[in-house]
Order: C-alpha cells, then sequence, then structure tokens
C-alpha cells in the first residue's frame, strides 16, 4: 500500500537557506557557540546548518527583550491586539509555505500541516488578537499586569502550533518573549521570526534562540526570565522545575500522557474506528495527548479489532508532501530508536504485535502503525509514552474497571469516551483523571479550550482564558 509520489513543486515553494542565525531584537545575528544540522526526516538530506545558542546569546536575547517589555507592555491592548491580528492574516497568507516547510523539517503529512497544523496557529493568533484589549475580563481584577519575559522552550512534534500556544497568548497579555524550539524542528520558528519583520513588529518582542537541550536549560534559568513555559518530556520538565524552585518564576509545564481512548458496547463502532485511528496515527502519534491506550468493551472486542486492523491496512505511509499520505516519517533517529525500544520490549513482556503489511521507504526514519494486544497493565507499553504509531490495547467489563485502568497511569493529559449514553460520558468525564475529556471524538483542539494535565503530565492550562491568566497577574 505505499506509493512514493514526490512532490516537486511543493518543495519549491519554499526558501531553505544553506545556515541560520538567531532571531534577537528583530534582526538574524550570528551565534557565538557552534552550529547543528536539521535534517529531513523522511529522506535524511541536510536542510541547514543552525546556530547553537550559548548562554552569551540567550542573555542578549533575554535582554532585548527586557528592553522591549517596557514599550510593549505599555502600549495599549487595542494597538498590541493590532500587530497580533496582522501576524494571524500573514500566517494566512503565507499557509502553503508554513505547511511545507513544517513537513519537511518534521515528517509530518502535508494534509495535516495544512488542513489542521498551521489553520490551528493562525486561530490562535486571531483568537488572542481579540484579548488583548479586554485583559480586564480574564478573571484576574481590574487591571491585570504581565509578568514580563517570558522564556520558552518547546518540542518537534508540533512545532508551530506549539510556538503559537505560547508566543500569541504572552504577547496578547503584554509580555515579551525568547522562544527556543526544539533541536530538530527550528525552520519554522525561523520563519516565524521573518513574519514578525513582515509585520512590523517592535524589535525585541519576539526573539527565538535555536540549540538543543543546554540552551533550554540557559534560558529557562536565566535571572531576568520571570516566567517560563514548556511542553516537552516528563523528565526535562521535572529537570526544568527543580532548576527554578526557590526563584519567583512562574512556570506552566505540558509534559507527557498515556492517553485510555476507551469504547462501550454501544458506541457508533465504524465511528469509533476511525477515532482510535486517528487518535494514535496522526501526527505518527508524536502527540502528548495521543489515545495510544485502547480500552475496549469485552463484548465488542473481537469486532472492533477486526475493523481496527481491516482501516490500518488502508493507511499510506510515505512521503510527508503527498497529499494522500496518512503516516509521515519519525521526527528524529532518536526517537525512531526510542520507540523500536519500546515495542520490542512489549513482545519480551508476551503481547502479541500486529502491524499491516507495508513497505517503508529505504532511507529517512519509518515505523509502520502498529497495534499489540493481549497487554496487561503491568506491561511496559501500557505505561510508559511511546510517542510513535503502537497502540496497546486492553479490555474491560464495567464502566468503573475502565476508570480503574483508564486512571492506572502516572499521567493525566487526555481521556476518550465513546458510548451513545449521554449519561455514561458524564459518569466517565467526572472520573477520568485527565485534562481533556473527548466524546465521541479525539484530538479535538480550539484556542478557546484550555488544554493541560494532571499528575505527570504538568500543571497550568493553555488556551481560552485559563491560558490567559497565566500570563498575568492578579491586578488591582
Ligand atoms: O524531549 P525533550 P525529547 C516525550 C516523548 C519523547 C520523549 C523524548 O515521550 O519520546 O519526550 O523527547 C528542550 N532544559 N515528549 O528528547 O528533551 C529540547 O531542546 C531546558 C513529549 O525530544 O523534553 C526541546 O526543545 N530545555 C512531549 C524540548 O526541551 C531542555 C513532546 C523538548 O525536548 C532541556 C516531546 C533542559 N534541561 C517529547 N533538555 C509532549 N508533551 O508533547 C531538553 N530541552
Amino acid at each position: 500500500n505505499f506509493e512514493y509520489a514526490p512532490a516537486p513543486e511543493s518543495r519549491a515553494i519554499v526558501d531553505i537557506k544553506p545556515s541560520y542565525g538567531l532571531f534577537i531584537d528583530g534582526e538574524f545575528v550570528d551565534g557565538h557557540g557552534h552550529s547543528f544540522k536539521t535534517v529531513n526526516p523522511a529522506t535524511e538530506e541536510t536542510l541547514a546548518e543552525i546556530a547553537e545558542a550559548d548562554d552569551a546569546d540567550v542573555d542578549r536575547a533575554v535582554k532585548a527583550a527586557r528592553k522591549a517589555f517596557r514599550g510593549w507592555s505599555r502600549m495599549p491592548g487595542k494597538e498590541r491586539a493590532k500587530y497580533l491580528f496582522r501576524i494571524a492574516r500573514i500566517i494566512q497568507e503565507r499557509s502553503r509555505e508554513l505547511a511545507v516547510l513544517e513537513s519537511i523539517d518534521n515528517g509530518k503529512p502535508i494534509k495535516e500541516s495544512r488542513d489542521v497544523d498551521v489553520p490551528i496557529v493562525a486561530a490562535h493568533f486571531f483568537y488572542h488578537a481579540g484579548w488583548a484589549d479586554k485583559l480586564e475580563h480574564a478573571g484576574l481584577g481590574a487591571n491585570p499586569q504581565p509578568h514580563g519575559v517570558a522564556g520558552q522552550v518547546i518540542p518537534w512534534n508540533f512545532p508551530l502550533l506549539m510556538l503559537a500556544w505560547k508566543i500569541a497568548p504572552a504577547l496578547a497579555c503584554g509580555n515579551t518573549v525568547v522562544l527556543k524550539p526544539a533541536e530538530t524542528t527550528p525552520l519554522t520558528a525561523l520563519l516565524f521570526a521573518e513574519i514578525c519583520q513582515q509585520a512590523d513588529l517592535p524589535p525585541g518582542v519576539v526573539n527565538i534562540v535555536t540549540g538543543a537541550g543546554g540552551t533550554g536549560q540557559a534560558l529557562v534559568s536565566h535571572p531576568d526570565v520571570d516566567k517560563v513555559a514548556f511542553t516537552g518530556s516528563t523528565d526535562v520538565g521535572k529537570a526544568i522545575a527543580r532548576a527554578i524552585a526557590g526563584t519567583d518564576k512562574k512556570a506552566t509545564l505540558e509534559l507527557g500522557g498515556k492517553a485510555a481512548n476507551i469504547l462501550f458496547d454501544d458506541a457508533p463502532i465504524d465511528q469509533a474506528v476511525e477515532g482510535i485511528v486517528s487518535g494514535i496515527f496522526f501526527n505518527q502519534g508524536h502527540v502528548c495527548c495521543a489515545g495510544s491506550r485502547l480500552l475496549l468493551q469485552e463484548s465488542v472486542a473481537d469486532e472492533v479489532m477486526a475493523k481496527l486492523k481491516r482501516r490500518m491496512g488502508t493507511l499510506r505511509i510515505g512521503d510527508p508532501l503527498d497529499k494522500n499520505t496518512d503516516i509521515g516519517a519519525i521526527n528524529s533517529a532518536e526517537q525512531l530508536a526510542r520507540i523500536r525500544a519500546l515495542a520490542e520490549i512489549g513482545e519480551d513482556e508476551g503481547a502479541e504485535r500486529w502491524s499491516p503489511p507495508c513497505e517503508l521507504p529505504s532511507s529517512g526514519f519509518w515505523f509502520p502503525p502498529t497495534v499489540f494486544t493481549g497487554v496487561s497493565q503491568a506491561h511496559r507499553i501500557a505505561r510508559e509514552e511511546i510517542f510513535g504509531p503502537v497502540l496497546s490495547v486492553l479490555t474491560f467489563r464495567t464502566p468503573a474497571e475502565a476508570v480503574e485502568k483508564a486512571n492506572n497511569t502516572p499521567y493525566g493529559l487526555s481521556a476518550g469516551v465513546w458510548t451513545e449514553k449521554g449519561s455514561r460520558i458524564l459518569f466517565m468525564a467526572d472520573r477520568l483523571k485527565a485534562g481533556v475529556v473527548w466524546a465521541n471524538t479525539f484530538n479535538k483542539f480550539d484556542p478557546a479550550s484550555p488544554f493541560g494535565g494532571y499528575k505527570e503530565s504538568g500543571y497550568g492550562r493553555e488556551g481560552g482564558r485559563q491560558g490567559l491568566a497565566s500570563y498575568l497577574k492578579a491586578g488591582a
């Protein structure tokens, strides 16, 4: 089921430079440190050489953000709104370019970057532009104030979307930003920097420092950063919490997940199978809220598994720029190694592994859609975030058992419930320890809906009024 259909015309609409500097104080500047390469995960081709910001570069960026804070925070909200609306419109105008670049650097299918990521990115800027002159309604008193300089570190799974989740509310509230994109996906953040220039955003309001974990560490622990926002692994989230302990920095951490997608016997099964498939295979499963555990009511388990396997057999894996592709490339060799290792552990622990027959490209990083049955709660593939296209299936008999199994994880980011019974949706939503519970759908996002976790999935909310409040201090 694999057809390789390169789309050179798509590749041609992006202008990837051989090397990139840092974006500080409204300009691209050279870093003092080393550089690193970003590669196309579908081909392993080097795309560009990227500056690695060292401590002095991070300090320069924080100083630029501090200098810009004075003017930006005092600017009337309706003026800040104009800049955010302008950025949102430019994102729409340059949406094809952004989508293609995102797919090239990240490996995700173009139909996802084009129809999901980039439209939601624009929606985030529009939504927060609307808030910029209405902050007195954020629920924090008549005159809430921004924190100051926000140091933001984001992952590689939704490079532009995570940037929008972080930058749009920060700017709407009058903060200035230094953002570090992930080392494997810096290109769209650097294109966003160009968009800031195009929108005439005052210099220093947004600064982009590229680099790996060391750059992120220097940023979050910089003494002049007032607010830290991080999305990434639970281990790094805990390290950041330790690094800023004892300071007065505010922090929001959005970490891993191991969501249960729970299917009851009265569910609309065909619709549910679509939700299960997109729940785990969307974005190659590189999704913190992915429905990576499927909980099936025993009486329908065989029927669902038969339909699920048939549907998995129709998924097309391959060139991210082919608009028919359903599953693109795994973002990096490191992530592929992690997925492979956990899948092997699943087999060693006795679960049954199945993938549809599929041919994988010979270069690049690929993993077939995979399902494990016969999984018990003790198995590592039922407990640890795999962050790849791998689904672990468990069964249950009663709603209470489903709740117990769904909550039996250190994480608490999301869950899905499939049932025709409204009362059962309420029963489950009330008991599931998850920041979001979807009913008869999965992976739905809206800028007005707060998103965030319980337990080791982190703290704080992004999106909606609650997300906005995390960028404000209570006022008079
Ligand atoms: O994450 P890291 P990795 C999970 C997922 C994945 C695993 C590892 O399970 O398999 O994490 O991915 C920066 N101080 N998630 O290694 O390292 C880093 O440069 C400050 C879930 O890529 O957490 C990057 O910009 N920053 C997740 C960002 O943190 C540091 C999304 C995330 O990278 C740092 C990604 C440090 N000490 C991975 N070390 C989700 N919640 O969606 C690294 N970074």
